[in-house]
């Protein structure tokens, strides 16, 4: 299979230092390698760690409520068009994040390549102790990685092209075409904006009720056969005994296996067209973050077509 990596190394949809230098120690973990040599995937990566500092504006206040709103577009922007490049050659695309914002830019890049090259709507699975589905107006926090569904489904649109104007028809994904898995921190805003919409999502309790198996069976019986799947992970889905460092933690999480599982029955569907892989942040743990990374390039693997047998 052919693979191309996108390293973005992006902290400004949230507070906390450290998010950025993920794909650096997922690549030194040897993430890629294994892709190279275990899975047998022909590789297409510029070899860059992106920060797009170029893209920091001279000033960027708060704008309706959402914090560094200008950097925060310009480079999921520019991360969507890399997404696209490499989906329009038909290419699965793997995205290293990077803080849960950068999905604004990867999911929009694929949702124009599968229209263009396959007339296609896309599905996406969301796997996350949170929604992401904050309007600006809902978001108690303001930080932008509470928002990028919102974003990409238009239920939060915005003129001004320097925020999120940028994002048209063509990049956005249906309410109907989104899955949730692992939901256990929502705010009270987005549990309206899900039961309004009729949004599918299995939190912590559906898994506990009904075991990861059957989730999976519905999750991707929601999805349909035949319809091209853009996963995107935020590993605090997974419990803090297994990824600690990330930067929002909830209790009460998905075991590694149960993580694994979701990613190994995504690609049992042939139908996995991109990934990403979000949130580890290596500087928050004081035993080093050792396992957090270990986790993320397990279920990256798992993802792209690595079997126990
Ligand atoms: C919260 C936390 N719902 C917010 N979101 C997080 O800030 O909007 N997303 N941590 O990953
Ligand atoms: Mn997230
Ligand atoms: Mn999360
Ligand atoms: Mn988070």
């Amino acid at each position: 299979h052919d693979l191309g990596v996108v390293a973005v190394g992006f902290s400004g949809g949230q507070p906390k230092a450290g998010v950025d230098a993920a794909p650096m120690a997922l690549i030194e973990a040897g993430l890629i390698q294994q892709l190279e040599q275990d899975l047998d995937m022909k590789v297409t990566y510029d070899g860059q760690v992106h920060n797009y500092t170029e893209k920091i504006p001279s000033e960027d206040p708060t704008y309706r409520n959402m914090k560094q709103p200008k950097f925060v577009s310009a480079v999921t922007e520019e991360v969507s068009d890399q997404v696209y490049k490499h989906a329009k050659d038909g290419k699965l695309v793997l995205t290293l994040g990077g803080d849960h914002s950068i999905a604004i830019g990867t999911i929009s890049g694929t949702a124009k390549a599968i229209r263009e090259r396959l007339g296609r709507e896309l599905a996406v699975i969301w796997v996350d102790a949170h929604a992401d589905i904050n309007t600006p107006e809902t978001s108690d926090s303001g930080n932008i990685h509470g928002m990028p569904v919102a974003f990409l489904t238009g239920l939060a649109t915005e003129e001004r092209e320097d925020i999120f104007g940028w994002i048209k028809p063509h990049h956005r994904i249906s309410t109907k075409k989104i899955v949730y898995i692992g939901l256990r921190d929502i705010d009270r805003g987005e549990k309206k904006i899900l039961k309004d919409h009729g949004i599918k999502a299995f939190s912590m309790h559906d898994i506990d009720r009904h075991g990861i198996g059957k989730v999976m069976d519905m999750a991707l019986g929601w999805i349909g056969s035949d319809t091209p799947i853009h996963l995107s992970f935020d590993v605090d889905a997974l419990d803090p005994m297994w990824a600690p460092s990330t930067g929002t933690p909830v209790r009460g999480g998905l075991t590694l296996r149960e993580g694994d599982f979701i990613a190994e029955c995504v690609a049992e569907t042939g139908s996995l067209i991109a990934l990403d892989l979000v949130e580890v942040n290596p500087s928050l743990d004081e035993h080093g973050a050792s396992d957090t990374v270990r986790a993320g390039c397990s279920i990256v693997r798992c993802a792209l077509g690595d079997t126990l047998l």
